[in-house]
Formats: C-alpha cells, structure tokens, sequence
C-alpha cells in the first residue's frame, strides 16, 4: 500500500492531563479535512456523492446513539456504550466494505454495524438484550458484537484466511479499542495474519480510554499504528474524526487485502466523549479539562461545514436528512416495539447451532420452572 502522502500535524491539545495528552495524540496522522473543514489535498477527496453518502451514514449512526440515550433513560433499552463523536471512526471504515466482506465489531461498534448493514430493529433488539437481536441475519456477515476484549482478532484472521483458502477476495475487518491492543489476542492475531497473508483490516480505534484507565497508562507506547512494524504488515495512523481520511486509508487497506497483499493495522486516533456506558459516571476519573477541545473536532460538524462551505449541502437538504433520518428510526421502533416479549428459555437459544445437552436440560428445567 502507498503510504498517505499528507503528514498533517494536528494542534496540540491544551490539557496537561487526561487521555488526550496521550503524546501519541500529537504524533503525525494522516487528515483530509481540518476541524475547521478546510480540505487542502481536494485531490485526495473522494466525489461529492460519495462525500454525501458518509455524511448522511454519519448523521444515521449518531441518531441512534442519541436515541439509545433518550430509551434508557425512559426504561426501553439496555445498557448501551455510546459511540457519539466516533462516527468518522467506524462510518469510514465500514463504508469501505462490501456484504461479501466481513465484519467483527465489538460492543463499542453500534455505529460501524449499522453502516454495513445490520437493520435498525434488529440492532435496536440486540441493546434490549432481547433474543431478536441476537441471531444475525443470515445474508450478512457480520458478528455479534464482541463484549469480551480482543477475541474478535483471532477469529476474524481465521475468516480472513477460509475466504483466502476459498480463493475469494474477500476480507475481514475487525475493531478493536486501545485497551483491546494490550491484551495477547491483539498481538497473536496480527502476527497471524502478517504470517500468513490473511486478508484482513484491523481496526484501532483509540478513542483515550479503557473504562477509566487513560491510554497514556494503558502502555508506554505512544503510537499504537507502529505496534504493526513488529509483525512486518503496514500500519497506519488517521485523524478517526476525519470520516473521509478514514473512509480514504481503509479503502487502501481493503484493496491491498484484496489483492492478496496481507493484512493492515489502521489507527484512529479519536475520543470517548461519552461514558463508557449509558450506566457510567465519568466525572469519577476525568475533568472537563480532559475532554475540552473535542468538541471542536466533532466529525460530523466537520464534515457538514466542509458540504456547506464547497455548496455541496443547503441547510434546506441538511434538514431534509434530519426528518428522513427520524423517519426512519422510529419506524424502526415501532417494528422493535412489536418484536414478542421474549420467553425465559430463549436465553440458552442462540448459543450453538445444535444446542448442548446441558443446554438441552436447563432450557427443559427452565420451562418447567416457568410453567409452560
Ligand atoms: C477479556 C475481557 N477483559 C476485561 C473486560 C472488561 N472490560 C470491558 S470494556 C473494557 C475496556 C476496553 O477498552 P477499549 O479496548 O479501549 O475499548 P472502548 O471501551 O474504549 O471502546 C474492559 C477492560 C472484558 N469485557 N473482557
Ligand atoms: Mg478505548
């Protein structure tokens, strides 16, 4: 893969402590649009339909976070991590991505399932921790998204290296958070993958912290992209609130992978602006002086201002996006809402695809429990 050729130095964040005075944070990454959405390679941008589409998947992904909000709150979902002011993050990298692709997110990756195609009332089912959410739908191949850290990595390199065996070019792509990549899956996996030539993206969103533990902690290592060098595939490190770097950088990882030329580390560089979950309470290990500044980096503000600066966007079709982009979701809502209550004995269902006889027994003494 050519290297990004734009080496843009982002400013300096002011704080002295937090997450974001991660150096790493300050090292070179490779950007499209400035925060202030300003575009000086626009030889670089993908075409203006392109640019709407990622805008309008923007606009979607954090629509259902900040309704995911508004239903906990009012008792009709579950505990849900929001991905809000991740959206450049997991839209650009999911975008690049076909249905023949295949795609490991974990809790944190609402918003890049979403892009690929998971449907709304599914998706909506899954954070009810209802069982209608659990099955994925057989036409895409795209996993439940992983609680357990780092698993998905070894797994998604053995989907890469089956569609490799099968002679189809297809590829895995996998997310992982900056906790994720201390732990050993992380590391097996990418030295796997490098060794074998699987085709396969991996995805590291560093959005500052694991839970309550800032990366600055979480590793002496101040540029997680380079962490690839030690296993000889390429890495490369992106502003992950530019939507159409990432959407750029990604699209070259996935045609390398596709061209049997191996695996790529991808490091977005990005923020938990939110809590961990809906359920946390972040003022306990960080201040507003740890988070100010990303605001101002908001990667869908980014991106509208750059649409509405180049007249490629009128605040009349940006509101138009908006009803639509409601429209759809309480629609969504509506067939989420009309899912039936699920049964006790459909927590053991999904597990295996033939079920075990352990299984086969608790789900018996659950239904005699329940009397039906
Ligand atoms: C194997 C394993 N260990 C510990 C946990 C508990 N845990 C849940 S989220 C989390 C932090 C992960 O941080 P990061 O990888 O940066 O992802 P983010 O939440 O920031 O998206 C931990 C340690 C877990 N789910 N799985
Ligand atoms: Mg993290």
């Amino acid at each position: 893969m050519s290297k990004p050729k734009t080496k843009t130095q982002p400013k300096p964040t002011p704080q002295a402590a937090g997450a974001a005075a991660y150096e790493g944070a300050q090292d070179e990454m490779f950007q499209l649009v400035t925060p202030e959405g300003t575009a000086p390679q626009p030889e670089l941008l993908p075409d203006v339909p392109t640019r709407l589409k990622l805008y309008r998947l923007m606009r979607r992904a954090r629509h259902f976070d900040e309704r995911a909000w508004v239903l906990y709150r009012t008792g009709r979902m579950g505990v849900f991590p929001p991905y809000g002011g991740m959206e450049a993050s997991q839209v650009g990298t999911a975008a690049a991505l076909t249905h023949d692709d295949w795609l490991f997110p974990t809790y944190r990756d609402t918003g890049a399932a979403l892009t690929y195609g998971l449907p709304i009332p599914q998706t909506i089912a899954y954070w009810r921790t209802s069982p209608h959410g659990w099955a994925m739908p057989q036409d895409l191949k795209v996993l439940p998204f992983y609680i357990p850290i780092a698993t998905q990595y070894p797994q998604a390199v053995g989907a890469a290296l089956a569609e490799k065996r099968k002679g189809t070019r297809n590829v895995a792509m996998a997310y992982i958070g900056d906790g994720g990549s201390s732990e050993g899956d992380f590391h097996e996996a990418l030295n796997f993958a490098g060794a074998l030539g699987a085709p396969c993206v991996f995805v590291l969103q560093n959005n500052g912290w694991a839970i309550s533990v800032p990366t600055r902690t979480q590793t002496r290592a101040t540029n997680l992209s380079r962490r690839a060098e030690g296993y000889g595939i390429p890495g490369v490190r992106v502003d992950g609130n530019d939507v159409l770097a990432t959407y750029h950088v990604t699209l070259e990882a996935v045609n390398r992978a596709r061209n049997g030329e191996g695996p790529t580390l991808i490091e977005t560089v990005t923020y938990r602006v939110k809590p961990h979950t809906v359920a946390d309470d972040p003022s306990r290990y960080r201040t507003d002086a740890d988070t100010a500044g990303w605001d101002a980096k908001d990667p869908v503000q980014r991106l509208r201002t750059h649409l509405l600066a180049e007249g490629h966007l009128t605040e009349e079709q940006d509101a138009a996006i908006t009803r639509e982009i409601e429209a759809e979701f309480e629609a969504a809502l509506q067939v989420a809402d009309a899912f039936p209550e699920p049964t006790p004995a459909e927590i053991v269902d999904h597990v295996f695809a033939e079920p075990t006889p352990q299984l086969v027994r608790q789900r018996a003494q659950i239904m005699a429990e329940e009397g039906a």
